[in-house]
C-alpha cells in the first residue's frame, strides 16, 4: 500500500546470512527454521492480501526460553524481526516491509506456543501460551462453564498473543470491557531476550506501574508476548439474540439507549449494519443466509431488502424466563415505538449463530468483492452515519461504501469496496476520512491497531508530546529498532535513525 511509500527503509539492518539460519537450526531444531517458499508466501501475507512482505525466513519457537535466545541474537546480529500470530490483523501490522531489497527480516510466529498452563474455576483466571487460538480457550473454557471476554469474526485462526497485541475489541467489548481490563498478566520478551514475568493472576495488585499495559496494544513493537494471564467470565445460562430492522440510522440509536436502559445487567452485544452490508453478505454468502430461510412462522427480516439498518442485540442473564420476558418487552415496546419495523428472536442457539454467522461474514464477504479500503473509527454515535453517506456523496458510483459495526461502543467499521485498488479512490478517501474523524475527535484506530496502514497517521489521534513519550518508551525498550520496524509509531520515531 502507499504507507510504505511514505516511509524510507532502514539502512541499519543487516542481512541474513547461513551463519544466522545454522545458528537458529541450532537453537530451535530444523523443522521449526522455515525456508519453504509456500510457507513463507502464506506468512509474508496479510489476511486482506493487500499487504506483502518478502522475508526468507519463518521461526517457529516452542518455549519462552527460545523466543529469549532468539531476540537476543538478532538484537546483536542487528536483524529486523516480525512477531506474528494468526496473521488475521488488518492494518498491515504481521508482515515484513522492505525485505525484498536485503533480507533482513525474520518472521517470528508464536503458533506451537499453545499450551494452557493454568485455569482456577474459582476465580476464573485462565493461564496460557500466547499461541493459543481464540477459538481452542472458547472450547476448552466451555467445558469448565465459563466463556472469553471477547469474540470475533477471526476467532478460528487469531491468537490470543496477537489479540493482546492489538488491543482487540470485537462483539463483547460493550459488556466485558477490553483487555486492559481482563488482561490480569502477561509474559513479554523484550528486544535484548530479557523476559519480562509480570504474569500475575491476582485481581488488584498496586505495586508500582503497571507495565503490562505498555504491551496490551503495542503491535509487537515493544516486545514478544509468550504468556497471558486473563479473567474469564462465568457462563451463564440464558443467551438471547434478536436480528431487528430499522428504518433509519437514527432509530438505530435511539434503539441503542433504549437497549441499554431497559436491557440494561443483561446486554451482551449490539452491533448494527446498513443494508449495502447486508446485501453484501446475501451476495457473497447466500448459503449462509439460506439457514435462515428455514425459519419457520417467525417474520424473517432478511427476506425483505426495504430496511436500511439490522441490529443485533445479544442479552446474557441467569434466568431463562426474566430475560426472555424483558427482551420480548423490549422488542414489542420498540416496535410500536416504530423503533424497529421488523424482527426474529432466534429460536434457539443454532439460529443465534446463524444470525452471528451473517455479522461476521461481513468481512469476509468484502474480501469477496474486490479490494476494500477499511476504516475501523471510533465516533460520537449520533455522528457516525453521517461519515458514511458522505464518502457515498464523494465516492458515486466508483466505490460501494458499507457502514457497520459495534455500535454499542461507538466503533464504526467504514469499508469502501471497489473492484480494484485505484489512486483516484484512495485520494477521495485520505486524508479526508481522518480529518472528518479528527474534527468530530474521534480515533482513527478504535480496535485495529496502527500497524503499517496507519504508522504515519498517529497525529489524527494523539498529540505530538504523547507520541514523543511513545518514541521515548519505544527507545528504550528496543534500542536497535528491530521490532516490527516501520510499524505503530511514525518512521521517525520508531527507527531514530
Ligand atoms: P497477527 O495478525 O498475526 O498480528 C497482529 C499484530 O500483533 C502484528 O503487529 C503482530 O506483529 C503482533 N503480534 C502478533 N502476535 C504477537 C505476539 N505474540 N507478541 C507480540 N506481538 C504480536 N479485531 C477487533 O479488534 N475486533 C473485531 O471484531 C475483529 N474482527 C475481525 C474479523 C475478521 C474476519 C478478521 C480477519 C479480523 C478481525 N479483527 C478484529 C482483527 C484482529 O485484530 C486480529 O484478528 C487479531 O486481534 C490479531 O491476532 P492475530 O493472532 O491474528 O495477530
Ligand atoms: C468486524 C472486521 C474488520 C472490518 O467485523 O468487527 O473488526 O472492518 C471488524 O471488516
Ligand atoms: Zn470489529
Amino acid at each position: 500500500g502507499s504507507a510504505a511509500t511514505e516511509i524510507q527503509r532502514n539502512t541499519s539492518f543487516s542481512t541474513l546470512n547461513v551463519d544466522d539460519i545454522s545458528y537458529f537450526k541450532e537453537i530451535l531444531g530444523e523443522k521449526n527454521v522455515i525456508q519453504d517458499k509456500d510457507v513463507l508466501l502464506n506468512a509474508n501475507t496479510d489476511w486482506m492480501r493487500k499487504y506483502k512482505g518478502s522475508s526468507k525466513l519463518l521461526l517457529q519457537p516452542k518455549t519462552t526460553n527460545e523466543v529469549s535466545q532468539i531476540l537476543k541474537y538478532c538484537n546483536s546480529r542487528r536483524l529486523a524481526v516480525v512477531p506474528q500470530g494468526g496473521n488475521t490483523g488488518l492494518v498491515g501490522g504481521s508482515v515484513p516491509v522492505f525485505d525484498e531489497v536485503k533480507s533482513c527480516h525474520v518472521i517470528i510466529n508464536v503458533g506451537s506456543m499453545n499450551n494452557i498452563i493454568a485455569f482456577d474455576k474459582v476465580s476464573g483466571t485462565l493461564v496460557c501460551e500466547a499461541g493459543c487460538i481464540l477459538e481452542n480457550l472458547v472450547s476448552f473454557l466451555d467445558d469448565q462453564g465459563f466463556i472469553m471476554p471477547l469474540d470475533l469474526g477471526a476467532k478460528g485462526s487469531c491468537q490470543i498473543g496477537g489479540n493482546v497485541s492489538t488491543n482487540a475489541g470485537g462483539l463483547r467489548l460493550v459488556r466485558y470491557g477490553s483487555l486492559h481490563g481482563n488482561v490480569l498478566g502477561l509474559e513479554v520478551v523484550l528486544a535484548n531476550g530479557d523476559v519480562l514475568d509480570m504474569l500475575g493472576t491476582l485481581r488488584k495488585d498496586n505495586t508500582g506501574y503497571d507495565l503490562k499495559h505498555l504491551f496490551i496494544g503495542s503491535e509487537g513493537s515493544l516486545g514478544i508476548v509468550t504468556k497471558v494471564s486473563i479473567l474469564t467470565p462465568l457462563k451463564l445460562s440464558s443467551v438471547n439474540l434478536a436480528f431487528l430492522a430499522c428504518k433509519d440510522y437514527f432509530s438505530c440509536q435511539k434503539l441503542l439507549l433504549e437497549a441499554k436502559s431497559k436491557l440494561g445487567e443483561i446486554l451482551s452485544a449490539f452491533e448494527f449494519l446498513d443494508n449495502q452490508a447486508m446485501d453484501l453478505v446475501r451476495y457473497f454468502w447466500l448459503e449462509k443466509l439460506k439457514v435462515l430461510n428455514h425459519l419457520e412462522g417467525a417474520r424473517n427480516p432478511l427476506h425483505s431488502s426495504m430496511h436500511n439498518f439490522y441490529v443485533l442485540i445479544e442479552t446474557t442473564g441467569s434466568n431463562e424466563s426474566y430475560d426472555r420476558e424483558k427482551i420480548e418487552a423490549f422488542l414489542l415496546r420498540s416496535m410500536e415505538d416504530g423503533l424497529i419495523s421488523d424482527g426474529v428472536l432466534a429460536q434457539d442457539i443454532n439460529q443465534a449463530s446463524s444470525f452471528w454467522r451473517i455479522r461476521e461474514g461481513v468481512p469476509e464477504a468484502l474480501m469477496k468483492a474486490g479490494a476494500v479500503y477499511k476504516y475501523d473509527l471510533s465516533l460520537p454515535v449520533e455522528k457516525m452515519y453521517d461519515l458514511v453517506e458522505e464518502m457515498r456523496l464523494r465516492l458515486g458510483q466508483t466505490a460501494k461504501v458499507i457502514g457497520y459495526g459495534h455500535l454499542g461502543d461507538g466503533n464504526l467499521h467504514l469499508n469502501i469496496s471497489a473492484p480494484q485498488y485505484n489512486d483516484a479512490i484512495f485520494a477521495q478517501i485520505e486524508p479526508y476520512v481522518y480529518e472528518w474523524t479528527s474534527k468530530h475527535r474521534g480515533s482513527i484506530s478504535a480496535e485495529h491497531g496502527l500497524g503499517l496502514m496507519k504508522a504515519n497517521k498517529i497525529f489524527y489521534s494523539k498529540s505530538p508530546e504523547t507520541v514523543q513519550v511513545m518514541g521515548s518508551i519505544k527507545k528504550l525498550l528496543d534500542p536497535n529498532g528491530i521490532l516490527n520496524p516501520y510499524k505503530v509509531l511514525p518512521y521517525l520515531l520508531s527507527s531514530y535513525h
